[in-house]
């Protein structure tokens, strides 16, 4: 399987619920490096423009709020397979339907505080990965000093 990279956001209830080393921790033991990260504070429009594709939706409003509630953590996963991979240690979308031992549904209050989003194809990850992070932001590890 090819490595792939895909972004990774904790929303802000996985922050308010102090969970952001576990599920750090539960990526890193799958596989799946951090290469990027930044903690942040999503503004209105910033979240309006993350999740464009879904204006449409009933819940739009509802999910820009709920990204904008308070800091998120965004970051760049790399692995074998990472788009994939990062879905099922997520779970389902409705932490009620979500699998035993997935973040969302050990963790997640319900389909709006769901605790953690990430890109669902190779494509939008790449979209997704521009939106947040320059490539010079990107840092895959290198045993190597900087002069
Ligand atoms: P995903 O996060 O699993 O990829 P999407 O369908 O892309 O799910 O939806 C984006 C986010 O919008 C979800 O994570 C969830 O927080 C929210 N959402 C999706 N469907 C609903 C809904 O029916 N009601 C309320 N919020 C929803
Ligand atoms: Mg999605």
């Amino acid at each position: 399987m090819a490595v792939e990279r895909t972004l990774s956001i904790i929303k802000p209830d996985g922050v308010e619920k102090a969970i952001v080393g576990r599920i750090i921790s539960r990526f890193e033991t799958a596989g799946l490096k951090p290469v990027a990260l930044r903690m942040t504070h999503l503004s209105v429009r910033e979240a309006e423009g993350f999740y464009a594709v879904h204006r449409a939706r009933p819940f739009f409003a509802d999910l820009v709020r709920s990204m904008t509630l308070g800091p998120v953590v965004l970051m760049v996963l790399e692995g074998e397979g990472a788009v994939a991979r990062n879905r099922e240690i997520m779970g389902a979308t409705d932490p009620k339907k979500a699998a035993e031992g997935t973040i969302r549904k050990e963790f997640a209050t319900d389909i709006e505080k769901n605790t953690v989003h990430g890109s669902d194809s190779v494509e939008n990850a790449r979209i997704e990965i521009s939106y947040f992070f320059p490539e010079s932001a990107v840092h895959p590890y290198e045993w190597k000093r900087r002069s």
